[in-house]
C-alpha cells in the first residue's frame, strides 16, 4: 500500500499548517542528491547570472551569490528519483486527499553569508493560478543540517486559515514584497524547525514562514518541491511560462540582456 500520512499526523498538519517529518528520505538516495547538489553548484555554465535557472541572493558581505536554481527536476536522475519517491508523493497525497502533480521545484543552497528570507505566505505569488490555497502544498527536503546558526527556516503556527496580504505586488522578485504583516505574526510565535539531512517539513501554502541568514561557514541546502491537487489539472508548464516571462521582464529592466534558459 502507498505511504500515507496517519491520522494523528494529519490532524497536526491541519492544525499548525506544517509538520515535521524526520528521516523521510533514506540514506542512499540522500547521498546522491548532496553529490548531485554539488554537481550543479559547481557547474558554471549553469551558475550564469543570465540563466533563468539561477537566482542571485544579496549577503551579508555586501555582494551577492547565485543560491538558487528553480527548476531542478530536469537537472539530474537523483532529483527526478526525489519527486517521485514513495513517501514523498505519499505525503503529498495524504495532504491533499487524492492525485497530485509536480507543480515547483527548487533548490536553496543558502550559502555562506546568503540573506535569510522576510516572513510570507507563498500562495501570494500563487493566488492568480485557478487553483484554491489549500490544492498547493510544499515539501522542504534537508540535504544539510539546518540550525538558527545557519538559517533553517521558521513556520508560523495556525495562521494558514487565510491569505494574509492583499497588497498587489509591484516588485514581484523584491525582498520586502509580499510579506505577512507583523500584527499577524505577533498572533503566533514562529517555530524555528531544526533539521536533520533527510528529515522534511510539508506545510500549506498558506502558512507564513521566513528564515534568517546563513551565519556559517557551510551552505544549508535544502529542496522544495510543491505539489498540486491534481483535479486542478497540470498547472506546471502554465506557471513555469509565466514565471520566466515576468523574470525576463524584471531582468531586462535591470539591464541584464542575452537571458537563457539552461
Ligand atoms: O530557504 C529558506 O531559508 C527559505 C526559503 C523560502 O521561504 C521560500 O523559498 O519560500
Amino acid at each position: 500500500m502507498a505511504y500515507q500520512l496517519t491520522s494523528s499526523q494529519l490532524d497536526h498538519y491541519r492544525r499548525d499548517g506544517y509538520l515535521h517529518l524526520p528521516a523521510v528520505i533514506g540514506p542512499d538516495l540522500l547521498a546522491s542528491l548532496d553529490g548531485e547538489c554539488r554537481r550543479v553548484q559547481s557547474d558554471s555554465s549553469l551558475k550564469d547570472p543570465r540563466n533563468l535557472r539561477a537566482v542571485a541572493r544579496r549577503t551579508l558581505a555586501g555582494g551577492t551569490v547565485i543560491d538558487r536554481y528553480d527548476p531542478i527536476c530536469d537537472l539530474s536522475p537523483s532529483f527526478e528519483r526525489l519527486i517521485h519517491d514513495d513517501r514523498v508523493m505519499g505525503v503529498a497525497s495524504s495532504v491533499v486527499g487524492g492525485p497530485v502533480h509536480l507543480f515547483k521545484d527548487k533548490l536553496i543552497f543558502k550559502n555562506p553569508g546568503a540573506y535569510g528570507y522576510g516572513a510570507h505566505q507563498d500562495y501570494t505569488v500563487w493566488r492568480d493560478l485557478p487553483i484554491p490555497a489549500e490544492g498547493l502544498i510544499s515539501i522542504l527536503i534537508a540535504v544539510d543540517p539546518a540550525t538558527a546558526e545557519n538559517g533553517a527556516v521558521r513556520f508560523y503556527p495556525g495562521l494558514h486559515h487565510q491569505h494574509h496580504c492583499e497588497d498587489e505586488l509591484k516588485d514581484l522578485f523584491g525582498p520586502a514584497s509580499g510579506l505577512t504583516p507583523s500584527n499577524v505574526l505577533a498572533r503566533a510565535p514562529g517555530v524555528l524547525i531544526d533539521l536533520d539531512p533527510g528529515d522534511a517539513v510539508i506545510f500549506s501554502s498558506l502558512t507564513p514562514h521566513d528564515s534568517a541568514p546563513n551565519q556559517t561557514e557551510h551552505t544549508r541546502r535544502a529542496i522544495f518541491l510543491t505539489f498540486s491537487d491534481a483535479a486542478y489539472g497540470d498547472l506546471r508548464l502554465p506557471y513555469y511560462a509565466n514565471f520566466h516571462q515576468h523574470l525576463r521582464q524584471d531582468r531586462a529592466a535591470a539591464g541584464e540582456t542575452d537571458l537563457f534558459f539552461r
